[in-house]
């Protein structure tokens, strides 16, 4: 009986396919759906066959039915449509050229992180992602920021609520990317050279340079006989790629308790060029990195031996870079879903 009723359908489809007017449409009604039908046929048989098959035969048969008369329903409308067309009718004008369809493409901060990707990439570094969710350890103590350390204040952050891991360690969103510089250096051993992009979060209130959410991209470098020197032409060849020659950049001594020494890296600002806005806070740079030479405590707690090897690192942040290069006044238009900015991209 399954493969009758199976049969009747494919029929009944098959030959709607075919029809082109409503007489047409209207003998195949009778012929599938009228009372003298084989479907109303096994309908009306249902009482004579034993129990259960009358269950699987009938709700099959009544399944068909449902479909057929959707199906019916759907080329009554079909054809209405194109008649209506014929006779003058303005309903459906099935001849009008379909609307295109809207096409997405990328936001701007992943075609950022694209070419930042390409760029450290072929200055021989790897690209690694890692956890957004981190541990209290890889995020503040193996970076030497032990807990009550003052460091601490100027990274705020947003604390989960979960069970503590290995060693009592607490669970929060990262605030940098640099606590992949351990997570590599426990995998992987000298000479190294990886960058890492992703999103870090911040519990701090916003401004035009500042957001809770953002990304940066966090650079390693792990060798024999690495040097300040090492860390300065990276940074200015990068520079000099993505903002081009006559952009100035500026190094000033900085503090982070994973490097020592520690610098921060200030590019002139794109809106004032080095005059003075709203933008660059009146200086004429804005900050985009902090970076230094690996702090020998960080290498340890990485299983490297600083007598040995030595690494500059750097984390940037990434929203700025595009600011600068554009001359745009407020970072938080990236997250703003407005279409009149992201369609500029
Ligand atoms: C320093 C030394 C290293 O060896 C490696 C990395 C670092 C950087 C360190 N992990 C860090 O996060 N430093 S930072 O707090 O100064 O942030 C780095 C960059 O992120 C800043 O220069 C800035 O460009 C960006 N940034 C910071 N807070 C931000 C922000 N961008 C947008 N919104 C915020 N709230």
């Amino acid at each position: 009986m399954n493969q009758q009723i199976d049969d009747l359908r494919n029929q009944a489809v098959a030959s709607l396919k075919t029809i082109a007017s409503s007489d047409e449409l209207n003998s195949w009604r009778v012929r599938y759906l009228g009372k003298k039908s084989s479907l109303m046929a096994v309908l009306k048989g249902l009482g004579e066959l034993p129990a259960e098959e009358r269950r699987a035969v009938g709700g099959q048969a009544n399944q068909l039915k449902k479909e057929l008369e959707a199906l019916l329903k759907e080329k009554e409308e079909a054809l209405a449509a194109v008649s209506n067309l014929s006779t003058g009718g303005t309903d459906v004008d099935i001849t009008l050229p379909g609307r295109p369809a809207n096409l997405g493409k990328l936001h701007p901060m992943t075609l950022v992180l694209h070419e930042l990707g390409e760029i450290f990439a072929s200055m021989g570094f790897e690209i690694v992602e890692g956890p957004e969710v981190e541990w209290d350890y890889y995020n503040f103590e193996a970076l030497n920021i032990p807990k009550e350390h003052p460091a601490r204040d100027s990274m705020q952050t947003f604390w989960v609520d979960a069970p503590p891991g290995e060693n009592g360690w607490e669970m929060l969103l990262r605030t940098h990317t640099s606590p992949m510089q351990i997570r590599v250096m426990e995998k992987q051993k000298p000479p190294l050279r990886i960058v890492v992009p992703g999103r870090v979060f911040r519990y701090e209130a916003t401004d035009a340079t500042h957001i809770p959410m953002f990304h940066q991209i966090e650079g390693l470098a792990i060798d024999k006989g690495i040097t300040m020197a090492d860390l300065k032409g990276t940074l200015y060849e990068f520079s000099r790629r993505f903002f081009g020659t006559d952009r100035r950049v500026r190094f000033r001594c900085d503090f982070f308790p994973f490097v020592e020494p520690g610098v921060e890296m200030a590019v002139e600002c794109g809106v004032c060029k080095g005059e003075g806005c709203r933008l660059c806070g009146q200086s004429g740079w804005i900050e985009i990195l902090g970076a230094g030479m690996v702090h020998p405590r960080v290498l340890e707690a990485g299983g490297i031996d600083p007598d040995v090897y030595s690494g500059f690192a750097f984390g940037m942040g990434v929203e700025r870079i595009p600011l600068l290069r554009y001359g745009i006044d407020d970072i938080r238009l990236f997250y703003s879903s407005d279409l009149r900015f992201l369609r500029q991209f």
